[in-house]
């Protein structure tokens, strides 16, 4: 490989990695442009193993949304009515909620990972009597609920500080930020996908302000629509700045673009080498972030396989009742049993752990015997 790595000229880089000196802006986009995906990828795989062997990551969560209602219009988005009188508009109570969980009761859930729409109609003790609800039905399960931007939401509507929302959604149960809303952070991307949210600037100043709390996050970048690539790698850049601060940055995760029923549905979708170089290269730059998750739900579930070999070291959970990305036309499944995800991440040829949110082991599954 080093052979094929000098070939391409990409030997400094390829040092700079074996002695864990950081990259540069220049580096991430010529990791991008280079035909030598191969060697990119190996790149990659061996810094997922020098830092994880072969464990892969994956929790029993489930997810949940409250409301569809939405006052932004990403362009991207399928998932989000303007209004609740639009068809498919819909809004649970409190009660609907709990029922879900409550549903759930025999299941060995670690964790609760709910976004919703940023409906200006709700007070803001629903938001607080969801989580506190949610807590009381299942006391040890962490709720990872609620993306940057709609903490920057609750804030304008509500009139108050991010860190009094955050600190008056802590009280009432909240355990962490999940990484959604993140899109793009440049603003040539950002003004025309999702002109109408927080911006990046803002997206990033949530997350500091839930890390100084000590709360971790994750952070998403979605990719494969109108990007170029060197704002991919200013994004990361950008995640890398801010972790450097806090250390609060638990997991990256690329959401790869889906193109049906949105107003983006002329795009084409990423390609399979496109994502697994997407996933090759945020391991490779974000040097101080522990985990590069690959969704299943966004990349394919043979392509989140994959990417395990390609710097992704997590798989993220069962997630059980998905909307988002089915809306948008995913085809994947909408759940997996932890017998399934397992099953995979060994023909995948990696060994499973079943995580909570934060990292901690919560079983290693016996090996099945072949
Ligand atoms: O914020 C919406 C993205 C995100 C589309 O933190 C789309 O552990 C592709 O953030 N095509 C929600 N992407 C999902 C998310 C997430 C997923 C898994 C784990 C975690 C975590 C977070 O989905 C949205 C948006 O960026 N999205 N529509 C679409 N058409």
């Amino acid at each position: 490989m080093r052979e094929r790595l000098r070939a391409a000229g990409l030997t400094d880089i390829a040092d700079k990695v074996e002695a864990r000196e950081r990259l540069s802006f220049d580096d991430g986009v010529r990791l991008f442009e280079t035909p030598e995906f191969l060697g990119v990828g190996w790149l990659a795989n061996r810094e997922r193993e020098r830092r994880h062997a072969g464990r892969t990551y994956f929790n029993h969560n489930l997810r949940l949304e409250a409301t569809n209602v939405c006052e932004a219009s990403c362009l991207f988005c399928s998932f989000a009515r303007l209004t609740p009188d639009q068809p498919g508009a819909h809004t649970k109570s409190v009660e609907q909620m709990f029922d879900r969980l409550r549903a759930r009761a025999g299941e060995a859930l670690t964790e609760v990972h709910m976004v919703n729409g940023l409906h200006p109609g709700l007070p803001f003790s629903y938001y607080t009597d969801l989580l506190s609800g949610l807590k009381r039905i299942r006391p040890g399960i962490h709720l990872k609920c609620f993306t940057a931007v709609e903490i920057a939401f609750f804030a304008d509507h509500y009139g108050k500080t991010d860190r009094q929302v955050l600190e008056e959604l802590r009280a009432a149960g909240l355990d962490s930020l999940p990484g959604g809303g993140a899109e793009i952070f440049a603003p040539r991307v950002r003004k025309k996908i999702s002109y109408d949210k927080c911006d990046g600037d803002r997206y990033l100043s949530v997350h500091r302000t839930a890390h100084a709390m000590g709360m971790r996050t994750n952070m998403t970048m979605l990719y494969g629509h109108i990007e170029t690539l060197a704002e991919r790698v200013d994004h990361m850049l950008q995640i890398r700045a801010l972790q450097d601060d806090t250390g609060g940055l638990q997991a990256f995760i690329p959401l790869a673009f889906h193109n049906e029923n949105n107003q983006m549905r002329k795009l084409p979708v990423p390609t399979a080498t496109d994502t697994l170089r997407t996933h090759a290269v945020a391991r490779l730059l974000l040097d101080n972030v522990d985990h590069i998750k690959a969704y299943w739900i966004s990349t394919s579930v043979e392509l989140a396989q994959t990417a395990l070999w390609f710097g992704a070291d997590d798989l993220d959970g069962t997630v059980q009742e998905e909307t988002i990305y089915h809306m948008a036309g995913s085809t994947t499944p909408s759940a997996l049993s932890t017998d399934q995800i397992e099953q995979l991440v060994r023909a995948a040829g990696r060994e499973p752990i079943e995580r909570d949110t934060l990292y901690n082991v919560v079983r290693v599954p016996d090996a099945v015997a072949v």
